[in-house]
């Protein structure tokens, strides 16, 4: 039996993202639930803004292009016009947590039946490492130099634990892509969303906690130890809400 495969729907082409960086382990996870869910065909990735939006390069799936930030505004319409297909938002902290911060909160708060997969590597990528809304206290990028200090620059954003707090959301959960056992376990959280999402059960959020050994200034395997030992302090891995618990116990 074939240890790994490719799955149909990702590209059979180098992944160009820079080496180490877990968008490349995402794209591949998300792609292999979608063929495993016979979706490849049915499904939609709404794209933003920011090396998040490059997956598109990489597999075979309809995808939608839109302004920085307004995926889930965009993924709203779509779904709500196409409530067959499996439609889902891939963002960025920055794109997410700054200048989406509405967007997210609002459709959350509506409850609508789509899939966001949020990718929080602490800054931002594409533009050459600044701080994003989810920078670790003390962590150094290109605008802050000495380190985040909270006095200028707020705490960092929890957004499984804010979008938790709404009523509507059916299920919210954060795995850290820097184990096999996080990656098994965010393979499972991101089958169980799209499960739940076919099923019509409304807004599902799947943080991914990831990494940009580029801009943080690490070897690759040194950002998985920096995650183990900085970010997963903060920003804690679990499901935060599934509605579908509730439903098994009643
Ligand atoms: C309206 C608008 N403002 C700013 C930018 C510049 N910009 C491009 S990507 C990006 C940040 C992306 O960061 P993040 O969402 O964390 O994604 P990453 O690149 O880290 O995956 C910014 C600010 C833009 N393209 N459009």
């Amino acid at each position: 039996m074939a240890e790994y495969h490719r799955s149909d729907m990702l590209a059979a082409s180098p992944s160009g993202y820079c080496p180490g960086c877990l968008h490349s382990l995402a794209t591949r996870l998300i792609s292999d639930v979608i063929t495993e869910l016979g979706q490849q065909d049915n499904s939609l990735n709404v794209i933003s803004v920011g090396c998040s939006a490059l997956n598109l390069l990489y597999w075979s799936g309809d995808n939608l292009s839109v302004a920085h930030g307004r995926a889930p505004a965009a993924a709203t319409g779509v779904k709500r016009t196409n409530p067959e297909r499996l439609v889902f938002a891939y963002q960025g902290d920055g794109d997410l947590a700054a200048i989406g911060l509405a967007e997210i909160m609002s459709a959350a708060n509506r409850g609508e039946n789509f899939t966001v997969i949020f990718a929080n590597n602490q800054t931002y990528g594409m533009t050459g490492g600044q701080m994003a809304p989810t920078t670790l206290i003390g962590q150094k990028t290109t605008t802050t130099v000495y380190g985040r200090d909270p006095a200028t620059t707020g705490y960092p954003l929890k957004m499984c634990e804010l979008i938790s707090q709404l009523p509507a959301p059916a299920y919210v959960a954060r795995f850290a892509l820097n184990s096999p056992k996080g990656v098994r376990e965010a393979r499972a959280g991101i089958k169980k969303a799209f499960e739940m999402q076919l099923a019509g059960k409304g807004f599902t959020f799947v943080e991914l906690l990831t990494n940009c050994p580029t801009n943080w200034h690490l070897s690759p395997i040194d950002t998985l130890e920096y995650m183990n030992t900085n970010t997963m302090q903060y920003f804690v891995p679990g499901v935060y809400k599934d509605i579908t618990a509730k439903e098994a116990q009643a």
